[in-house]
């Protein structure tokens, strides 16, 4: 499934920076012809894309301020806005919830300006997103968790709903508890090999991730990024991921691209995952290879481990190159510009 060129930047073969500008400067000629380096100058805005099957409608929502010339910040936001408010398994209040049986949301957004904010494990409240951003334009801080989060956003005018399971995430719960073992003091999923906190499928097979994390680039050439997530499904309560960490799950630097990620946001945390995608492309390499660098440092450290659970990588650059890369098949993203609309699946490792 992988394009042989890759080979050349598995990470035994990485060039450190002084290789590479020895490299760039003596042939780079000959790595753009085996396309590492892209070499155009054409630069494809407005531009967004988004993780998951899911993306569609978001972009559809972010596409609607981008053609109007409008700002890529506002644009992710109403993007992340739409996901949060319909019933999904995995971003928003009917997502599912960890397994004390409650929903907790995480989400960040960052802009042009490297201004970010960001919420973890807030409870009750529609649209996270919005409750990021509005820490990020009116605290001297990034990022508030749990009820410190809810505070916040009740004093700034969200509404706290009722503490309610939507009845899919009802019903996946109740079968998640029979099978569980419910018990607190033991990490049962784990021993089963089902990842460190939580399974990394649901009983139907389908993958405990759906996060919507997505990056656009606007008109005027300016980049932002936003991630919103109910997390992985029936982890310990108080558990938060990679969605809401600047750098983990989102990055966006605005003279080189931004990335964000999606699965187990263990993984992702601990390589800094989308800094490290950003860095990549700071490096020259393109969107889907500096996504693939940053898969190929989680899976070479155990491949064994690697093969059981996902990890996905979606990156756009400066110019609205995108790509992406996942551990596993059937990641999928979808990118809307005024030339495309398509859902298209990520290359990916493993089978
Ligand atoms: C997390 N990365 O909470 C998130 C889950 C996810 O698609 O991506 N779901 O670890």
């Amino acid at each position: 499934m992988v394009d042989n060129h890759l080979n050349l930047v598995k990470p035994n073969n990485m060039l450190n920076r002084r290789k590479f500008l020895q490299l760039s400067s003596l042939s780079a000629p000959l790595l753009s012809v085996k396309g590492i380096f892209k070499s155009s100058t054409i630069q494809t805005k407005p531009i967004v894309v988004s993780t998951w099957e899911t993306g569609k409608d978001v972009n559809t929502e972010a596409w609607k301020v981008l053609s109007a010339n409008g700002r890529a910040l506002d644009a992710v936001e109403a993007g992340a806005r739409q996901v949060e408010g319909i019933i999904n398994c995995c971003v928003g209040l009917g997502g599912y919830p960890d397994r004390d049986g409650i929903v907790t949301l995480d989400s960040c957004i960052m802009d042009e300006h490297a201004n970010c904010g960001s919420v973890g494990a807030i409870e009750q409240i529609l649209h996270p997103v919005s409750v990021a951003r509005k820490i990020m334009e009116t605290t001297p801080h990034i990022m508030l968790v749990g009820d410190g989060a809810q505070k916040f956003a009740v004093e700034n005018g969200f509404t706290k709903g009722p503490q309610k399971l939507s009845p899919e995430a009802e019903q996946a719960y109740k079968e998640w508890l029979k099978k569980s073992n419910y018990n607190p003091e033991i990490n049962i999923e784990n021993k089963k090999g089902n990842g460190p906190f939580s399974p990394s499928a649901f009983e139907d097979g389908s993958p405990n991730h759906d996060t919507m994390g997505l990056v656009a680039l606007d008109a005027s050439g300016n980049m932002s990024g936003a991630v919103t997530t109910s997390g992985m499904a029936f982890k310990i309560h108080g558990r938060v991921g990679d969605s809401p960490i600047i750098g983990a799950g989102l990055f966006v630097d605005n003279e080189i691209g931004a990335a964000t990620s999606t699965g187990v946001g263990e993984e992702v945390m601990r390589i800094c995952g989308t800094h490290l995608v950003v860095e990549y492309m700071r490096q020259g390499y393109s969107p889907e290879i500096s996504c693939r660098n940053a898969v190929d440092r989680i899976v070479n450290r155990d491949k064994a481990k690697a093969k059981t659970f996902q990890v996905g990588f979606l990156a756009l650059n400066k110019k609205g190159e995108y790509g992406a890369f996942a551990i596993q098949k059937g990641f999928v993203f979808c990118v809307k510009s005024n030339g495309e609309e398509k859902i298209i699946p990520s290359k990916y490792i493993f089978e």
